[in-house]
């Protein structure tokens, strides 16, 4: 059913023909009558309309509520919509994955769908329940200003991976919620590409604060004074107002419950990071003191430390041997090194501890989890995207290959998953060909042999390793792989620009990774020092946040795992939770490199097609059937609709009945028998089904109430 009122076909496995051209025709036209969003079944495609369309009010609202997908145009707000009633319905978890490339709208379009459940429930206007969505929508600002940062791919780029499980109680209103974030990209801190900013919160500081708060935080009203701010060139963004958003941020924080110590203990953080950036060292070949005192002193006083203690943490350490424990002073450049550390630890602990605040004020309470008969949720992904920038490092080869898990999760589910129940079910079937990225993710995550594995065998190493050392093992062990390649294996390669690069064969394009750094992040090593410095605060909700500082010098730690085996492990727990809920997926797309509204750039959106297997997913679909249900669960559900298996079916099988009765409901054309499932082509069928189940209940309703009484 192709709706001819709007431009092109809602639903791309209703082309006449499928291929890459009819898709692109269709995906363009429709982008260009301002129509973002096209299905493959249940799939939906988003494409970045880079302006404001008025299409997410209360009005288009209530056109979605209730409905089934096919029923209106395309839109998210008709996934949303399937999420929560599949939870409703069936009582199942659903969880609803976003994926696209950096930039394409998933961001955005997790801020719409948390929006759509929240105006769909608590019609019944209860405070806690109204106090819950507040709290759910308004905890994204915070954890934009702080996880967010402008690169130069998106403006508002996700430096974090978030996945946020709503609850819902019995009556199926949000009572709490969840977030779960994965390796923030904690370099930033310190360290920005030109045209690119640190997290958003700095600049919201600088230029969103009062004058007095400013002046209470030793700061100036200029992130170009700063070093951790100033690195991209342009400390503003045109399409940004930090100072609306410190204002949106704090009455966020407020209405959190945030205490006024706390919110004054985020900002005195955040002061203090930037202080520390200007933190410079004098090294005079035998000690190596702080040459910019006033600065010292300015982050001892917001960090609650004694200026001399930090000094002294700053440029040297302590290390214990042989029972013995010794001061060893720092070189300059030592000192540097620790100092950036330091700055983006206090950071990343900052962060975790926020969202750890965030999840407490939005944690299930008691009270309605005693009604709570069984506990349902949605689950929301929003992830970095894939990206290629000129320089890649550690971070860009963890979100890469976290965007290469999505792919698979979705290969799993939608494509093969799918192909090998038709199989099995005897279903007469064409198999459709695809790209199985499983290879690349084996590449990076095997344990021995892939690329974790061999960094961390290199972090072990107790001699000096360098990252010269660990990119000649790679080569070593991965020369043969397909998707791995590097200057040493492949000199004449005129991508590879550097000796210290090698390459990854992603799913989605070609990546080369700059070696350096690897080995160092990696490790994600913190001396102690600082640890027990910070235990050592006047300011009890820092010191909060560095319990492990308590811990004597003399007692030597276990090695921690890699940052690398960290996020490896957090990406698999990830994936295998996504799993076990009923998933529903929005893929997005980034139409032009330019954030234009008018600009479909054709090689562009055709790659991005290509490589999230979008054609594949319209084949499987195609050919495909939309439900499909054991013969026993179909029966009973449906068999009141014929006289014949009304009230109990007296044939040989419940196949057998299941064929009269949908024989005589004449959708013979529309299904198909499998070995135990019924499977139906179209979601209309299902839908007739439960109209005419619908129109029997109220009857049957009375036949029983007869029967009951003995009048039959
Ligand atoms: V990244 O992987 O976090 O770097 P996202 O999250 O995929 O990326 P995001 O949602 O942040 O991208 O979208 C980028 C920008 O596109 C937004 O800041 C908006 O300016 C714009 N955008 C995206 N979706 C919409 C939309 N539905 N309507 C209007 C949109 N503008
Ligand atoms: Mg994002």
């Amino acid at each position: 059913m192709a709706h001819h009122d709007e431009a092109g076909i809602g639903d791309f496995v209703l082309l006449d023909q499928i291929n890459i051209d009819s898709f692109m025709e269709n995906l363009q036209v429709r982008f260009n009558a301002g129509k973002i969003y096209t299905y493959i079944g249940e799939v939906c495609v988003s494409v970045n309309p880079y302006r404001t369309i008025n299409i997410y009010g209360p009005d288009v609202v209530n056109q979605y509520k209730g409905r089934e997908i096919f029923e209106r145009p395309p839109h998210v707000f008709a996934i949303a919509d399937a999420a929560y009633k599949a939870m409703k319905r069936r009582g199942q978890d659903t969880c609803i994955v976003i994926s696209g490339e950096s930039g394409s709208g998933k961001t955005e379009a997790s801020k719409i769908i948390m929006r759509y459940i929240a105006a769909v429930t608590n019609v019944s206007q209860q405070a806690e329940i109204d106090r819950v969505k507040s709290v759910l929508i308004q905890s994204n600002s915070i954890l934009e200003a702080f996880g967010n940062a402008k690169t130069n791919r998106n403006d508002n780029s996700s430096r974090f991976g978030k996945y946020m499980d709503i609850n819902f109680d019995f009556k199926h209103d949000p009572v709490g919620g969840h977030i779960s974030n994965y390796l923030l990209e904690k370099s930033r801190v310190v360290l920005q590409q030109p045209g690119e900013r640190n997290f958003h919160a700095f600049y919201q500081l600088l230029y969103g604060a009062p004058d007095a708060e400013l002046a209470k935080l030793r700061l100036v009203r200029d992130a170009g004074q700063y070093y951790y701010t100033s690195q991209g060139g342009n400390t503003r963004v045109d399409s940004i107002s930090d100072r609306q958003d410190y204002k949106s941020v704090s009455a966020a924080l407020r209405l959190l419950g945030f205490s006024s110590e706390k919110t004054d203990c985020i900002w005195r953080t955040i002061a203090a990071v930037l202080n520390l950036g200007n933190v410079e060292f004098d090294d005079n070949g035998e000690t190596t003191t702080v040459s910019t005192p006033e600065r010292l002193e300015a982050v001892g006083a917001l960090l609650s430390v004694t200026p001399a203690e930090l000094g002294k943490t700053l440029c040297h350490r302590v290390i214990a041997a042989g029972g013995e424990v010794m001061e060893k002073g720092h070189t300059g450049v030592q000192a540097s090194y620790g100092r950036d550390a330091f700055a983006k630890a206090i950071y990343e602990r900052l962060f975790t501890w926020i969202i750890q605040e965030v999840n407490s004020a939005i944690e299930v309470r008691e009270e309605s989890q005693r009604y709570r008969t069984k506990n349902t949720v949605i689950g929301v992904l929003d992830i970095y995207g894939f990206e290629i920038f000129n320089n890649n490092s550690f971070e860009q080869f963890c979100i890469n290959y976290c965007n290469e898990k999505l792919q698979q999760l979705f290969i799993e589910l939608v494509l093969r998953q799918e192909q090998e129940e038709y199989s099995r079910e005897g279903i007469e079937w064409t198999n459709v060909d695809y790209f199985n990225n499983q290879i690349i993710c084996d590449l990076v995550e095997q344990p021995h042999k892939g690329i974790i594995a061999i960094m961390d065998e290199a972090c072990l190493n107790v001699g000096r390793i360098t990252d010269e050392m660990l990119l000649e093992a790679m080569d070593k062990k991965l020369a043969n792989h397909r998707h791995y390649s590097s200057r040493r294996l492949n000199p004449m390669d005129k991508e590879l620009r550097h000796g210290e690069e090698f390459r990854i064969r992603h799913y989605a394009g070609d990546v080369s990774y700059n070696i350096t750094g690897f080995l160092d992040k990696n490790k994600d090593m913190l001396y102690q020092d600082f640890k027990r410095l910070l235990y050592s605060s006047q300011n009890e909700t820092l010191k909060s946040m560095w319990p492990e500082g308590a811990q004597h010098i003399s007692k030597t730690t276990k090695r921690p795992l890699t940052a690398g085996t960290l996020f490896k492990n957090s990406m698999i727990a990830l994936i295998n939770n996504l799993a076990s809920k009923q998933p529903h997926y929005v893929r997005c797309i980034k139409p032009n490199e330019e954030k234009s509204p008018v600009l479909f750039d054709r090689e562009r959106v055709r790659h991005q097609v290509n490589y999230l297997g979008l054609i594949e997913n319209v084949r499987v679909r195609r050919a495909g059937f939309a439900y499909r249900q054991s013969y026993d669960r179909f029966l009973r559900r449906y068999k009141m609709i014929s006289q014949f298996t009304w009230p109990n079916f007296h044939g040989e099988s419940d196949k057998e009945g299941v064929k009269i009765l949908i024989k005589e409901q004449n959708f013979v054309d529309d299904v198909k028998y499998g070995k135990t499932k019924i499977f139906l082509r179209s979601p209309q069928t299902l839908f007739k089904l439960e109209q005419a189940r619908g129109r029997l209940i109220p009857h049957i309703v009375i036949f029983l109430q007869k029967m009951w009484r003995g009048a039959l």
